[in-house]
């Protein structure tokens, strides 16, 4: 056996600005690849989670979305996890794991937890963006204590560890020794079909694609493509060619893998045009996004959330029925009327999935979502976009009506929630924040609105621990339950995004097919006037509208 190199100290200088946001450390891929900054984040991680007896005879999951970079960066944390004292990493083939699946890997094997790889929607390629985050042992993002402690270890590190190896070939599966430790590289999509089967009844998928269903899923050249392939046309037998840009590239073909409406025009299109599939979705670059389409009909993913709640029973995991919901503050309260109609607790989270994971180890929930088009249950710790297709495939299939019927009847039966986001993006940081801090002022010295019932800025308390999580974003709720809700994006990595959220509750279901923008004129008008947006932004109008 070939001799261990000697673990080397490499002596480094805190470098500014390693707060993780949302989701994860996010930068600029040429921030990432100057000097000593990813070897420096990824030990100021290990020093945040280090247990007392060290990684002695643990276990760590790698794998990421395959975005340039992707490669370089599974080498480094290699070395490092060798250097750092782990007895075993497990890494995705080709360094390959969707958000989900990673999820699934980590607690399938009782990990100690896992480094994931993806600035998730951020556009990729050289020019683009790059992420890291650690899930902890139940397979979430790790919660803002570990966040905030992986911050505090990035402004005092002097020195990380690594090893002098050469390159692991991880396109090779199977167990090798590497330093001290061994790699084991196992199947990215494997362990992910079986999680699904164990939740669905693919039998009766399979027969429904088999009496001439379609379905159309873009996968926008990001990490789904391979599990999309072997879900829909492999397992449940959809026609060659229902999954779209199935092909990963490492730029995404230059586009956005972001599963929104401006830039899943292309589904979109397909799906408004004669002769549209049954059902359009697509995922965003670590997989964990879904976007769903009916014939004629987008579905908002606050929607999608409620309608999934209301309807999950008719899969197998859920037919015993849920224990609770949760859905991100800025999500539309759609939901909170099917929890209140099952009769099940509706808790309402800060953004983010990090949120979610207490409530969900602690078995008060089984689905929960967010309105960036995140939804999930507690088969993982992350958000699941194929979890999601599927669950709604079981629907069209158990139900054998349209997603129109299924929408149509839903808003009949518990009224329509009319939602919009919209996004003003890389706008000065300066002016944003600014934005942000006068309108809070604002709202502290009380707001004189008509039928104005409260408004304040979002404060979470975790039932679980305790926790509290300040300083959320900026509501303005109305006595009809009509909101206005803005916050600063935490993913962004070029200046600030403002989001403004815009909700109205409709009864009347003769008032159900209006278009949503005309829908929420009023509201829109008053978002813009009480923050003073076009004035401060020097934007005429939104960058996106989901
Ligand atoms: C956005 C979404 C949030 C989501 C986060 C990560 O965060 O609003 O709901 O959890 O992205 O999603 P922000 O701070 O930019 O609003 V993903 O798919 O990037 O892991
Ligand atoms: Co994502």
């Amino acid at each position: 056996m070939s001799k261990i190199p000697a673990v080397q100290r490499i002596p480094t200088q805190p470098i500014a600005g390693m707060k993780p946001g949302t989701s994860g450390l996010r930068k600029r891929v040429t921030e990432f690849q100057s000097g000593n900054y990813l070897a420096n984040f990824v030990q100021s991680v290990f020093n945040a989670v280090r247990p007392d007896g060290g990684f002695t005879g643990l276990t760590l999951v790698l794998g990421g979305d395959g975005r340039y970079f992707n490669d370089a960066a599974i080498q480094l944390v290699l070395k490092m996890a060798a250097a750092n004292g782990f007895a075993r990493v497990l890494v995705g083939a080709n360094g390959i794991l969707s958000t989900p699946a990673a999820s699934n890997v980590i607690r399938k094997n009782k990990a100690f937890g896992g480094l994931i790889l993806s600035a998730s929607h951020n556009a990729g390629g050289p020019e683009g963006d790059f992420g890291i985050k650690f899930n902890a042992g139940n397979g979430g993002p790790a919660p803002e204590k570990l966040t905030d402690a992986m911050y505090a270890e990035s402004q005092r590190i002097n020195e990380f560890l690594t090893l002098d190896l050469p390159e692991l070939d991880v396109s090779r599966p199977g167990a090798h020794r590497y330093g001290g430790m061994t790699v084991e590289v196992i199947d990215s999509v494997a362990d992910y079909v079986q999680l699904m089967k164990q939740l669905f009844d693919f039998p009766a998928l399979k027969a429904m694609f088999a009496g001439g269903f379609r379905l159309a899923f873009d996968a926008m050249h990001a990490v789904t493509g391979p599990y999309a392939h072997a879900i829909f046309e492999g397992e449940l037998g959809a026609a060659p060619g229902t999954v779209h840009n199935g092909t990963p590239l490492k730029d995404f073909g230059g586009h956005h893998p972001d599963p929104n409406l401006v830039h899943a025009k292309a589904l979109y299109d397909q799906m408004m045009a004669p002769g549209a599939p049954d059902l359009g979705a697509a995922s965003d670059g670590d997989g964990d996004r879904n976007l769903i389409i009916g014939r004629d009909l987008f579905i908002s993913p606050s929607d999608s959330l409620a309608m999934l709640a209301a309807n999950a029973h008719l899969a197998p995991a859920y037919a015993g029925g849920i224990a609770g919901v949760a859905r991100s503050m800025p999500t539309s309260g759609a939901v909170d009327r099917v929890a209140e109609r099952l009769g099940v607790p509706c808790f309402e989270t800060p953004t983010g999935w990090k949120f979610f994971g207490n409530l969900l180890d602690a078995g008060k929930i089984t689905l929960c979502g967010e309105e960036s088009a995140g939804t999930g249950s507690n088969h993982v710790r992350e958000k699941d976009g194929i979890w999601a297709v599927l669950l709604w495939l079981t629907i069209l299939c158990q139900r054998k009506q349209s997603a129109m019927q299924i929408a149509q009847e839903h808003w009949a039966s518990y009224g329509r929630n009319y939602y919009t986001r919209h996004d003003y993006e890389e706008i000065d940081s300066t002016a944003a924040k600014k934005l942000m801090a006068d309108l809070s002022a604002k709202i502290d010295a009380g707001l004189q609105l008509p039928k104005l019932k409260f408004a304040d800025d979002f404060s979470y308390t975790d039932p679980v621990d305790g926790s509290v999580s300040k300083n959320q974003g900026l509501r303005v709720v109305f006595e009809d339950g009509s909101r206005i809700v803005y916050r600063l994006s935490g993913t962004g990595t070029t200046g600030s995004t403002l989001r403004v959220y815009i909700e109205r509750y409709e009864a009347d279901t003769s008032q159900h097919g209006l278009d949503t923008q005309a829908a929420l004129a009023d509201l829109i008008a008053l978002a813009g006037k009480l923050a003073e947006i076009r004035e401060r932004t020097d934007r005429e109008r939104p960058d996106v509208i989901t």
